[in-house]
């Protein structure tokens, strides 16, 4: 049975998403970040990187969230809409956003934040270096804003794993204290009322992380 490792994150939620949009039956494994479950020798076969989430479908062991979320979809959701078809314009866009939110809205921006202030303890404090963080997620963001004007979906007018991808990272942004505009909060409000994210972050943050 298919199995996704790793809950209490706005990372570990995107799998735990794009899983019940699509009605998998799978295991979730909820371990969290921090808490040293991460760090054991079973875990680190599975993913050397000690990081979650972490998928497991029979042979295949795949860690980061974003290929897990597209494998699922194009695994398991051939014909969902889920995601794009590949080899066509709008799986270019697709890729195009899963680039842009991880790079952009997560690890130069939200993660730095993480980093230098809740786990400033490991790697220092960094007051400019937040602040930097704060005004480059706010002008990225704004790109996905202005996307976003005249429709519900980031591409092909419907919802897929990219949207699942933003609005991670625009919840992670709100719990940061950082200010998203009336329409992100309204597109963000939008999805996060499908039946699937209610069941995925329920289960999703059933625990916590640690420390
Ligand atoms: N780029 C990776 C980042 C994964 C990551 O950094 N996960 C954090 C939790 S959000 C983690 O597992 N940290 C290790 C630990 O805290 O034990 C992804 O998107 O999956």
């Amino acid at each position: 049975m298919i199995e996704i490792w790793g809950g209490a994150t706005s990372r570990t939620i995107r799998p735990h998403w794009m899983a019940h949009e699509l009605s998998l039956d799978y295991q979730p494994k909820l371990i969290g970040s921090r808490t040293g479950e991460t760090q054991t020798q079973a875990f680190r076969l599975l993913n050397p990187k000690e990081k979650i989430p972490v998928l497991v479908d029979g042979e295949l062991l795949l860690s980061e969230s974003a290929a897990i979320v597209t494998y699922l979809a194009d695994t398991y959701g051939r014909d969902s809409g889920l995601i794009p078809k590949p080899y066509t314009p709008q799986r270019a866009l697709y890729n195009q956003w899963l680039s842009f939110i991880q790079m952009e809205l997560d690890a130069h921006t939200l993660y730095v934040i993480r980093k230098h202030r809740d786990l400033a303890n490991l790697y220092g404090d960094a007051p400019v270096a937040i602040e930097a963080a704060i005004a480059g997620f706010n002008k990225q963001v704004n790109v996905a804003a202005n996307a976003l004007i005249s429709t519900h979906y980031l591409v092909d007018d419907q919802f897929t794993g990219a949207d699942i991808m933003l609005v991670s990272v625009l919840t992670w942004a709100v719990a940061y204290g950082i200010d998203i505009s009336p329409r992100l909060a309204e597109y963000s409000q939008l999805h996060t009322t499908r039946p699937a994210f209610k069941t995925a972050a329920e289960l999703n943050f059933s625990i916590s992380s640690g420390a």
